[in-house]
C-alpha cells in the first residue's frame, strides 16, 4: 500500500513536564523515522510526499479561530521576547466562566488546550500542517480508489479537539481526513481509534453528528490518560446520539480481550455501512509501551490488521502514538501486512 511521509515532521520536537522537571518528549522525531525505515525494510510500497492544502482545508474539523492560533502562535509568543518553548500555565476549568478568548498569547495557550503535553516552538506549526497534509494526500488515494493508504502522520492528531490542543496533538489528522471525504461526497465515514488512549479529540469533533461514526478501544479512563472522557456512556448527543461507541479496557489487557473488543468495534462499523475507514493506529497498547498499560506483543499487531482487513471498507490508516522507540516501526507496519495479508 502507499505510505505518504514528509520529512518536515522533524521541525517538531517538544518538552514535556515529567516527574517535576521539564524532559524531552516522548512524542520525538526518531518515531516517525523508525517507521519510515520499516516501511521500506518490508517493501510495504511506494512513499510519497504530501500535497499541499490550504489551512481552510482544516476548518471544518477544527474552529477558524483555531487555526488561526495555532498558526500564530509562535510569532505571538516571540514577540514577548521569550525564545523558549511555549506552555500553557492556565487553563478554564469547571467553574470559571471561560467563555472569552483572551487577547494575550499566555491566555490563549490555556483557552485552546487541554493539557501542557502539546509545546509550541518555532517549527511547530510547519510540522502540523505537514502531518494534516499527509492525511489529507492519503485520504484523496483512498477517495480515488486505493483499497487502503498509510498516512505516516507526526505530530499525532486525536487529542486535539474542535478547539484544543492537547496529549502532544495539534490538529486532527484523523478527523481531518474524515471531514475531507465526506467533502468530496461520501454519505457515511468511520474512524476506528486504536491508540491506547481514548481519542477525545476526534469524539469531540464528532459527536453531534450521524455522518461520522467513531469507535475507540482504549486504556480505562478511570486509571489511564485522558481521564476525563473515554466512558461507555458517551454515545454521542443529538443527531449523533449513538454514533459513538466507547469500549474502555483494563490495565494490563491482552490480544484475547483486546480481539474481542475489536469484533465489536467490526459491527458497528459495518452496520454504519460507511463509504471509508479511518484508523487511528497507535501502536503504545505495546506491551513494552513506556506511558501505557495494555499487554499486546508484536505478532499481536498481524492479527489487529487482518481482522481490519475482514470490515471490507476503504480504509486510511493515520499514525498516533507508540513510544517504544526500537519497536514501533515494527508493530505499526505489522498492522499494514496484516491487513495485506502478509502474515
Ligand atoms: C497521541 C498520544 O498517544 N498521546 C498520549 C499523551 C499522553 N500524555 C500523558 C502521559 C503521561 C505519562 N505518564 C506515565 C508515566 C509512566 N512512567
Ligand atoms: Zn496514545
Amino acid at each position: 500500500m502507499l505510505t505518504v511521509y514528509s520529512s518536515d515532521h522533524s521541525l517538531h520536537h517538544g518538552v514535556e513536564l515529567k516527574d517535576g522537571a521539564i524532559s524531552e518528549s516522548y512524542e520525538k522525531p526518531l518515531r516517525a523515522e523508525t517507521v519510515l525505515a520499516r516501511v521500506k525494510a518490508t517493501g510495504l510500497g511506494d512513499v510519497n510526499s504530501p500535497k499541499s492544502y490550504a489551512p481552510s482545508s482544516y476548518v471544518g474539523a477544527h474552529s477558524q479561530r483555531y487555526v488561526d492560533f495555532l498558526a500564530g502562535a509562535w510569532r505571538e509568543w516571540t514577540a514577548t521576547g521569550r525564545n523558549c518553548q511555549a506552555l500553557p500555565l492556565v487553563w478554564p476549568v469547571r467553574g470559571l466562566p471561560g467563555n472569552e478568548m483572551p487577547q494575550f498569547i499566555d491566555g490563549k495557550l490555556g483557552f485552546f488546550s487541554m493539557d501542557a503535553g502539546s509545546p509550541i516552538n518555532s517549527g511547530t506549526w510547519a510540522a502540523v500542517c505537514s502531518s494534516a497534509n499527509t492525511a489529507l494526500t492519503g485520504m484523496d488515494a483512498v477517495c480515488d480508489g486505493a483499497r487502503a493508504a498509510f498516512a505516516l502522520c507526526r505530530p499525532p492528531g486525536h487529542h486535539a479537539g474542535r478547539e484544543y490542543m492537547g496529549g502532544y496533538c495539534y490538529l486532527n489528522n484523523a478527523a481531518i481526513a474524515a471531514q475531507h471525504c465526506i467533502k468530496r461526497g461520501a454519505r457515511r465515514v468511520a474512524i476506528l481509534d486504536i491508540d491506547f488512549h481514548h481519542g477525545n479529540g476526534t469524539q469531540d469533533i464528532f459527536y453531534d453528528r450521524s455522518d461520522v461514526l467513531f469507535v475507540s478501544i482504549h486504556g480505562d479512563p478511570r486509571v489511564s490518560y485522558p481521564y476525563f472522557s473515554g466512558y461507555a456512556n458517551e454515545r454521542g448527543m443529538g443527531a449523533g446520539d449513538g454514533f459513538n461507541l466507547n469500549l474502555p479496557l483494563p490495565k494490563g489487557t491482552a490480544i484475547n480481550e483486546y480481539e474481542s473488543a475489536l469484533h465489536r468495534a467490526g459491527v458497528t462499523i459495518r452496520r454504519h455501512a460507511c463509504d471509508a475507514l479511518v484508523i487511528s493506529l497507535g501502536v503504545d497498547t505495546f506491551e513494552h509501551d513506556p506511558i501505557s498499560h495494555f499487554r499486546l506483543r508484536t505478532p499481536d499487531y498481524l492479527r489487529i490488521g487482518e481482522i481490519i482487513e475482514g470490515f471490507d471498507v476503504p480504509t486510511l490508516f493515520v499514525m498516533e502514538g507508540g513510544y517504544m522507540v526500537d519497536e514501533i516501526g515494527i508493530n505499526a507496519v505489522n498492522v499494514l501486512l496484516g491487513f495485506e495479508g502478509r502474515v
